[in-house]
């Protein structure tokens, strides 16, 4: 206890949607309702009325009451929520604020490419850097990368591909979920017949030009190299994936990724990292096939291959002990990772083989890197002509059931979190449960075009936005007081302030009540769940990048853009 999170009146500090839901959340230990006053930028009180007690918010201990303005509809930015004396931070009432989100959120993953150079005619000059691990002294990767000592005689050129999170490694199994989110993304904006997420020209990207939507054109950039990770044919494990690839020892804050001089390893496959690639493969070769067939050939076959080599050897986990220089993504349950590699697989090459592999549903859980087995139900359901119709219509149900019970989480909480986790625990990441549970929320819109999802949705960004137990926005340039020191080595402004700090539109981490890393433990001893987060770049374990969080981020945000009217 004791940290001070300022002005009890927490908002969205960002933006509200004209037409949308616009409620605060207010600390207050009044049992009865209090009076709030919406001014706006000249100070004018435009509407006032009493809040609801909602009573005490569990998750943070903040006995909470609620603001509802959302009948106010007047565009306009500088507006602030006033209770008594306390004042929110300003905020904005538009169209469509999250038209800019989507593409910040996408450009992220330009500023994360490795093997490339990053130029400022894209990125601006404060992001530009030269290409990293191109095998270029000091690098040694990633052009040619060994197997750890003892563990294969190959090595593999694995240049390319997205830098993971902080850390400047690449892992198949976030990666692949990362690029499965954007290419969802891609086939969500496609079925719903929305276009401006389907935009040659969206991005500042290199590609941006090319006649191909450029959320695609991000997409392939890392799906080149979940290709690359794939062990040759003729090889004792033909087909199946590399696991990860990363430095032999963790780099210093800040190292610019050409700077690198560690050497770089290829840990061994797993029966995860193969599935995963068999699921984005044959994602990609769907997406791919009216824009270059010949990808999408790569992809598919790719895709099979690693299927084939999965089946043989069901049981190869990754080592949850490997966490030195990079993260282990350990996972010893790939069940999931079958069933949603197969219903990938099926809605692609409908296959009869693979049907019968579909064996996992969506669940309160939601999903992550690790679990992805709700992730069949969310295709199933994101792809209705290419399943069976009985299987479409129980996914259906299964998702709404599963967004209902998010939107009553959500509602149940003083901050619009869609995620009540059993315990009040906080994970790793849990920003990215709050935007992946959104992500559900959304997909239950497009099945009904309720009311109520589109507005969960938008309330689930107050929350990341700053409308929670620490008045922090968790998004670098996203409101008054927002994240910007996330622990990352290229962007490390906090500990050489002639660095920028991470780009716009990059999401934390968010709380983790578990204070798995030293800041954490130094900070935030006794912290209630929703607050275990501390904006300081050595919080690994609070307050890092990653691109399975941003990913989950641009997915929203492109949701609510083309939602909005
Ligand atoms: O997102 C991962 C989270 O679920 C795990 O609990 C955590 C500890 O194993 O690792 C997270 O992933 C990190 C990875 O291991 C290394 N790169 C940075 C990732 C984000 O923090």
């Amino acid at each position: 206890g004791g940290r001070d999170f300022g002005s009890p009146v927490r908002t969205n500090q960002y933006g509200y949607a004209v037409h949308g839901p616009k409620k605060a959340s207010i600390v207050n230990s009044s049992t009865k309702p209090v009076r709030w006053r919406l001014l706006d930028a000249s100070g004018a009180a435009v509407k006032t009325g009493r809040t609801e007690v909602q009573g005490t918010d569990t998750a943070s201990g903040d006995h909470v009451h609620i603001a509802d303005f959302s009948s106010v509809r007047k565009a306009g930015t500088g507006y602030t929520l006033a209770v008594g004396d306390a004042s929110s931070y300003p905020f904005a009432i538009a169209d469509n604020p999250y038209s800019p989100l989507r593409k910040d959120a996408l450009d992220y993953f330009y500023a994360v490419r490795s093997g490339t150079p990053i130029e400022a005619r894209y990125a601006g000059d404060a992001y530009a850097r030269p290409a990293g691990h191109l095998g270029v002294a000091p690098n040694k990767g990633d052009t040619d990368v060994p197997c750890l000592p003892g563990t294969c005689d190959y090595s593999l050129d694995v240049q390319g591909g997205w830098y993971d999170a902080g850390d400047q490694g690449k892992y198949v199994v976030n990666g692949a979920l990362a690029v499965w989110q954007l290419m969802d993304s891609y086939e969500r904006s496609r079925g719903q017949g929305d276009t401006a997420g389907l935009r040659d020209g969206l991005l500042s990207i290199p590609e941006n030009d090319n006649g191909i939507p450029d959320v695609l054109d991000e997409s392939r950039w890392e799906t080149e190299f979940l290709l690359k990770t794939q062990v040759p044919a003729g090889e004792p494990l033909a087909g199946m994936v590399h696991h990860k690839i990363h430095d032999l020892a963790w780099t210093a804050l800040p190292t610019q990724p050409e700077k690198d001089s560690q050497p770089r390893y290829l840990h061994p496959p797993s029966t995860a990292a193969t599935l995963n690639l068999a699921a984005a493969g044959a994602q990609c070769a769907r997406v791919w096939a009216r824009y270059d067939a010949a990808f999408a050939r790569t992809c598919l076959t790719a895709a099979k291959t690693a299927w084939k080599a999965a089946l043989a050897r069901p049981d190869v986990y990754a080592p949850s002990s490997s966490s030195v220089g990079g993260g282990a993504y350990a996972d010893t349950d790939v069940t999931d990772e079958f069933s949603w590699a197969a219903t990938e697989l099926y809605a692609t090459t409908h296959d009869r083989a693979y049907l019968s592999r579909i064996d996992t549903r969506i669940t309160s859980a939601g999903f992550s890197w690790r679990d992805t087995g709700a992730l069949a139900d969310l295709t199933v359901v994101r792809l209705p002509s290419r399943f069976p119709a009985p299987m479409v219509a129980a996914a259906r149900k299964r998702v709404l059931a599963v967004a209902d019970g998010f939107v009553r989480d959500q509602r149940a909480q003083g901050y619009p979190n869609p995620s009540l986790p059993a315990g009040g625990v906080y994970v790793w990441g849990s920003n990215s449960v709050t935007a992946n549970n959104a992500l559900v929320i959304a997909t239950a819109y497009d099945i009904t075009h309720r009311d109520v999802y589109r507005g969960a949705v938008l309330e689930s960004l107050d929350y990341l936005f700053g409308r929670n137990a620490l008045n922090q926005s968790f998004v670098t340039g996203y409101g008054t007081q927002a994240s910007h020191n996330q622990h990352n080595r290229i962007w490390a402004n906090q500990i050489d302030p002639k660095l920028p700090t991470p780009p716009p539109g990059s999401l934390a981490g968010g709380p983790d009540s578990a204070l798995q890393d030293p800041v954490a433990q130094q900070n935030l001893v006794g912290c209630a769940p929703a607050t275990c987060y501390i904006d300081d770049i050595y919080s690994y374990s609070t307050n890092e990048i990653a691109i399975n969080w941003n990913s989950a981020l641009a997915w929203v945000a492109g949701f609510t853009a083309d939602s909005a009217r």
